[in-house]
């Protein structure tokens, strides 16, 4: 057999086992795994190198406008490249609905925004925030395109849908199998104590961590899956923050509750203090939900390394720290008027490697499942994250005894600081493939905006779940007759 690329003499990962083998490519996609494949119109070494499933981001803000109009620093191009060059070959960000949008307006426009730019293949999580009768009906046609998953939010007075809504919008991805994720804080708990702040007038970015209360993220994490359950939805916690909410997450799977989650690097690397530098630098820091302390830094590594995460994402939300972001309302804004979010789609897979292979939290196999596979499976690219006949051929090179100290330069995004400035990082994708096409080559790029293609995802995959049965819709069984709910 003639092959277009070889990949050849390196170690190849799957989540369960980790083999030398040669990768045989062919029109984009995986043709053989063989001890040694000949031939090959273009052969890479990967001696000394681990083969991985490209990366898969799937919590990014790219191009998107917050509710308040700060868009994003990053576009379709500058956010793609940057996650190629942080070892993904494929990401989905979001297309956020603002209030009094149809969704067909929204998905055009990120249409727009996305194919003529990103340099790696892509698709979209939809934000709904205003779930009308008009826009639910407008859902079945977002499946039919492949956009299987939403997001929604429990907090924030321009997003937050409401315990109804949510139940509406669960309700009708049950039906067609999509997948809902949510942006789990309790909104009045979060109100009360910025009321509680600035009546003493305490606004710097630190007080911002403080008034976003752990209990608030595990509070609206117990409701949200309690509303799951009632309907037996699907349900993904993006962000998990807190022992708390990463506790209740743990509970529910072993109950076999249809639920999925994530949580993030910088609640890994950084802590509340951070929103204490001097001046107005711990605006930088500023997130939601917010950074913790260390101890629950450890207890997240527990629940990575013992599977209460699908995956661990970047949240990457850029708003740069200048007018056209951060301070878009002052150089001395109070922390309410300040953009929740910062950069790392470039720092989530060498920050996983490093703080987690490299210091052996967890191993190979957990890093592929954590940066690629699991996310394949859950948001349905059913022929990405895996390194098998018939997949694309979405594969990153690392080198693991590659060190770097972080600097802003090597995110190669719009954006003028990464939380992670100086860290020590070992381990770093050298190159990065997007179905076949090399996108990043030993720090090069090698694609085009355009290059990556829309990818139609497949209904959410919730295995042997059992999920969870509402004894009140059991009508006949409580009453002896048949009415329907
Ligand atoms: N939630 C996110 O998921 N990202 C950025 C800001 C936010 O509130
Ligand atoms: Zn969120
Ligand atoms: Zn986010």
């Amino acid at each position: 057999m003639q092959y277009d690329t070889v990949i050849h003499g390196g170690t190849v990962v799957t989540p369960h086992e980790t083999f030398k083998a040669d990768v045989g490519i062919s029109d984009g996609r995986i043709v053989a795994l063989a001890e040694h494949l000949p031939g090959g119109e273009r052969r890479i070494d990967a001696g000394g190198r681990l083969v991985l499933p490209g990366g898969i981001e799937a919590h990014c803000h790219i191009a998107q406008e917050s509710s308040s109009g700060v868009m994003t620093a990053d576009d379709y191009y500058s956010g793609s490249v940057s996650a190629a060059f942080g070892g993904n070959s494929c990401f989905v960000p979001f297309a956020a609905q603002h209030r009094g949008q149809s969704i067909a307006d929204v998905i055009a426009t990120y249409d727009g925004r996305a194919a003529p730019n990103s340099v790696i293949d892509y698709s979209y999580h939809l934000i709904i925030s205003d779930p009308t009768p008009a826009v639910l009906e407008e859902l079945p046609g977002v499946f039919q395109r492949g956009i299987t998953s939403f997001k929604v939010f429990m907090t924030y007075d321009l997003m937050n849908i409401g315990d109804g809504g949510m139940l509406d919008i669960l309700t009708v991805a049950k039906s067609h199998g999509a997948l809902t994720m949510v942006h789990a804080e309790n909104n009045e708990m979060v109100k009360w104590m910025n009321r509680r702040f600035a009546a003493t007038g305490l606004t710097a970015p630190k007080y911002h961590a403080l008034s976003r209360p752990e209990l608030a993220e595990e509070e609206a994490i117990n409701r949200a899956v309690s509303l799951a359950k009632l309907v037996d939805a699907a349900l993904f916690i993006v962000h998990v923050s807190t022992r708390g909410g990463a506790e209740i997450v743990r509970r529910e799977k072993l109950a076999g509750t249809k639920l999925f989650a994530e949580t993030c690097p910088q609640y890994l690397a950084l802590t509340r203090a951070d929103l204490d530098r001097p001046g107005m630098e711990g605006a930088k820091y500023i997130c939601s939900p917010p950074l913790r302390d260390h101890a629950t830094q450890e207890v997240l590594w527990q629940h990575i390394r013992s599977g209460t995460f699908e995956s661990v994402s970047s949240d990457h939300a850029p708003y740069r720290a200048d007018a056209t972001g951060k301070f878009l309302n002052g150089r001395d804004a109070p922390y309410p008027k300040i953009a929740n979010g910062m950069p790392g789609i470039a720092m989530r897979l060498p920050y996983l490697f490093s703080e987690g292979v490299a210091k052996g939290r967890i191993t190979l196999g957990d890093f592929v499942r954590l940066s690629s596979s699991n996310a394949a499976r859950v948001f349905g690219l059913d022929r990405k994250g895996a390194i098998a006949p018939g997949f694309d051929a979405d594969i990153a090179i690392w080198n693991p005894e590659e060190t770097r100290t972080v600097t802003l330069d090597m995110q190669h995004d719009n954006m003028d600081y990464t939380p992670f400035e100086g860290m020590e990082i070992n381990g770093w994708p050298e190159l990065v493939m997007n179905r076949g096409r090399i996108v990043v080559e030993k720090g090069m790029l090698k694609a085009n905006a355009g290059d990556g293609r829309f990818v139609a995802r497949k209904p959410v995959d919730t295995g042997a779940m059992p999920g969870y049965r509402a004894v009140e819709f059991e009508i006949a069984a409580q009453f002896g007759q048949e009415v329907a709910p």
